[in-house]
């Protein structure tokens, strides 16, 4: 079986989060749920990078929407480890409607429209991986012990 505490998945704070001052309430949420935060960085994204991270939705109407609104402001790229972290991350961020997220979840507490739903976190394993390396470097990737680990999981 693989080693899912090595798990890792890419959260993004679009421009609406980042603008509205939500940073620090997003990344205390995951800290709080006792994943580690290995890589960060604010970004002004290119049209060609958002394409990139957005290209499954190519054909969707909302594209160029999307894509307009993900480079319309910096946006906070970020790598969280720990086990289960892409199914976690997904829990934690909530359904992509804000109007169908559950309270308790950062689009269902934070967020009123799908088009402003101020995270994005990988939908899986794969798809964690590729975007861990769209956005970031290998040598952007911290590996650092944290020290709650022993509190977290057996
Ligand atoms: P996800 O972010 O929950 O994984 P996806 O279906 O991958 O949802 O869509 C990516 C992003 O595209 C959403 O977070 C949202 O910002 C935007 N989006 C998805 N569906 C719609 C829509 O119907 N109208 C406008 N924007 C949408
Ligand atoms: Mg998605």
């Amino acid at each position: 079986m693989a080693d899912s505490s090595a798990e890792r998945t890419y959260v993004m704070i679009k421009p609406d989060g980042v603008a509205r001052g939500l940073i620090g309430d997003v990344i205390s949420r995951f800290e709080n749920k006792g994943l580690q935060l290995v890589a960060m960085k604010l970004v002004q994204v290119t049209p060609e990078h958002a394409e990139k991270h957005y290209e499954d939705l190519k054909s969707k109407p909302f594209f160029a929407g999307l894509v307009e609104f993900i480079t319309s402001g910096p946006v906070c790229a970020m790598v969280w480890k720990g086990p289960n972290a892409v199914r976690i991350g997904r829990l934690l961020v909530g359904a992509t409607n804000p109007a169908e997220a559950a309270v308790g979840t950062v689009r269902g507490d934070l967020a009123a429209d799908i088009s402003r739903n101020i995270v994005h976190a990988s939908d899986a394993v794969e798809s964690a991986n590729h975007e861990i390396a769209l956005w970031f470097k290998d040598e952007e990737i911290t590996s650092w012990d944290l020290p709650a680990a022993q509190w977290i999981c057996e």
